[in-house]
């Protein structure tokens, strides 16, 4: 059955691969699941016909016969779920792996996107000045945390799996703030994770969208 998600026309980031669809696309190559990309504007995704498939006016979404999904958790998890390679077999494992996904999404990434927002729309507040320093904790603070469990493995809990996805997709939205290069296993970590064919593949799907080429070198 084709799978359809739906993505920025363009993306506020130039294809450097922030935009939530890079994870959808990177869960989908990992599982050879092929997929087509339906590109909205601003616009449009805050027009009827996206706001039936997204009720908050978003990207990324998925469609797959008359399965419609929006989040990136469920939808990494639906395609982890229906196919094989982003969740082991065996029950525990299994479970851990869902909730490292859970704690990518509701444990990292929130800090993480609340620096960004200090950063990006609350740079000219008279009290950002204040605030900053407290936010940026709250962002080392989980790293320190993460850096500590992941230690000097590769993966979160055994092999590769959905959760490292999530994970690593989450941290990547860091690497421009200089905040991994403290913590030199989770800049690996991450690392690791880009260098995955699957990853590669989504990511210059991405880039081509953005820049009509794909990325050189
Ligand atoms: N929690 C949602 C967040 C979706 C989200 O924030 N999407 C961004 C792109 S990465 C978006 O569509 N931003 C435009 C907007 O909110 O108007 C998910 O994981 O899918």
């Amino acid at each position: 059955m084709t799978v359809t998600i739906t993505a920025f026309e363009r993306s506020p980031d130039g294809g450097r691969g922030l935009a939530r669809d890079t994870r959808v696309r990177w869960a989908l190559e990992e599982v050879g699941q092929p997929y087509e990309v339906r590109l909205v504007s601003f616009r449009a995704m805050k027009e009827p016909a996206h706001l039936a498939l997204h009720p908050f006016g978003q990207i990324p979404t998925y469609e797959e016969g008359d399965l419609a999904l929006f989040e990136t958790g469920a939808i990494v998890f639906h395609i982890a779920e229906r196919h094989a390679g982003l969740l082991p077999d065996d029950a525990n494992a299994r479970a851990r792996a869902i909730m490292w996904m859970f704690a990518a999404l509701n444990t990292v990434e929130p800090p993480i996107l609340e620096l960004q927002t200090a950063r990006l729309q609350e740079g000219d507040k008279t009290w950002c000045e204040e605030r900053l320093p407290l936010v940026e904790n709250r962002v080392r603070e989980r790293l320190v945390q993460l850096s500590t469990r992941l230690g000097d493995a590769d993966w979160l809990d055994g092999a590769f799996s959905a959760g490292d996805l999530m994970m690593v997709s989450v941290l990547l939205r860091l690497r421009a703030s200089g905040f991994l290069d403290e913590f030199p296993n989770l800049a690996a970590y991450v690392a690791r994770g880009e260098a995955r064919p699957a990853y590669q593949r989504a990511f210059e799907a991405q880039l081509a969208v953005n820049t009509g080429k794909p990325r050189a070198g």
